[in-house]
């Protein structure tokens, strides 16, 4: 069994600002834990950002931050493959051959890029139309088994894998068709001001969202400000969406169950249950916060990290590519 071939990880996360909690809970955690049992690949997706506007200073200082932020999250370049996506060329080559077996219909029903469209209405770009096909590739290029990521992400990796059932059947088997692996909690957090809504880190209200860099101070008045409802006890029940979701961000960082939440906080009010939701936001982003102001005066280290990252991809990425190249007809 020693020898068993290990299953491959992968997934991506945009440099489109600090990650908020709920891209730590719902993403990076599992990755940081998936190190141990899987070979696993992580990535700054800086070519999916750019279906947004950006500003281009702003940008190359995020790209690098969020390189820092994934290795201050835990993510450990010895352990895994940590690169950036537009340091490795297949993925933009791929992306093209697979949007000729991609129809204008199954892009038009996505419905991350119907929300994108409506909220950047005056800049809807064949990019933001394309944007799961970039995806598509960067995950079909490593043979991926899982790819752990948010709820939100789920119709674009059913896509994925209809993708690589269309190409290996019109070809010949060729890509691994992988799976999305969405924990059952967690998955989906949501605004502190709005909880019907998903905690994002492009929401114009930061006390919608946490970032995992914010100091304690201001974790502790971002969740006494979260809104709630005009009930009094803790307890997890449909239409109790800012409860519900303070409880899941509760009951997964302390590591309990929803049940044991509500026994904890069982006749004890809204005010002290928020204030223990804080404090373990607080001591869990912490370590980070520290590992972060260190490693982001270390400019050569991440250098020397993400040029290594890019050469070991770019590596795996070809051997893909050139397959695909030759099934295609390409000479
Ligand atoms: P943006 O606000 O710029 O659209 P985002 O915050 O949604 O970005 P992404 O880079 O698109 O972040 O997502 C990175 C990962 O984090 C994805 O796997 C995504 O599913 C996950 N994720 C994002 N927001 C949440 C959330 N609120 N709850 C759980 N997972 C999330
Ligand atoms: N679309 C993803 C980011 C992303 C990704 C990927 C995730 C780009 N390529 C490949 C997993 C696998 C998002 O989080 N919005």
């Amino acid at each position: 069994m020693e020898n068993e071939k290990k299953k491959r990880i992968l997934s991506g996360i945009q440099p489109t600002g600090i990650f908020t909690l709920g891209n730590y809970i719902g993403a990076i955690r599992n990755w940081e834990k998936m190190q141990e049992e899987f070979e696993c690949a992580y990535f700054i997706a800086d070519l999916h950002s750019l279906t947004v506007r950006q500003e281009p200073a702003k940008l190359r200082k995020q790209v690098l931050e969020a390189y820092a932020l994934l290795l201050a999250c835990g993510i450990d370049p010895k352990k895994s493959l940590v690169f950036i996506q537009s340091h490795v060329h297949a993925h933009t080559e791929l992306s093209w051959i697979l949007s000729g077996l991609t129809q204008f219909g199954e892009l038009s029903r996505m419905t991350q890029f119907k929300d994108k469209s409506a909220k950047h209405a005056d800049n809807v770009n064949a990019g933001l139309f394309t944007y799961p096909v970039l995806m598509a590739a960067d995950i079909l290029l490593y043979q991926a088994d899982f790819v752990p990521v948010g709820a939100d992400q789920k119709q674009h990796l059913e896509f994925t894998r209809d993708l690589a059932e269309r190409f290996n059947s019109r070809y010949s088997p060729t890509f691994t068709v992988p799976d999305a692996y969405i924990s059952e909690s967690g998955a989906r957090v949501m605004s502190l001001q709005d909880p019907t809504k998903k905690m994002s880190k492009s929401d114009e209200n930061p006390n919608g969202f946490v970032s995992i860099l914010d100091t304690p101070d201001v974790i502790m008045s971002k969740f006494k400000r979260a809104v709630t409802d005009s009930d009094t006890e803790v307890v997890y029940k449909e239409g109790k969406d800012g409860i519900n979701n303070l409880m899941s961000i509760y009951s997964i960082l302390a590591g309990k169950t929803i049940e044991e939440t509500e026994a904890e906080f069982a006749g004890k009010g809204y005010g002290d249950f928020k204030m223990a939701v804080g404090e373990v936001v607080v001591e869990s982003l912490r370590p980070i916060r520290e590992e972060f102001d260190r490693l982001k005066g270390e400019k050569a280290y991440l250098e020397e990290m993400y040029t290594e990252g890019a050469k070991i991809a770019t590596s795996i990425s070809n051997r893909t590519l050139s397959k695909v190249k030759r099934k295609v007809g390409l000479i």
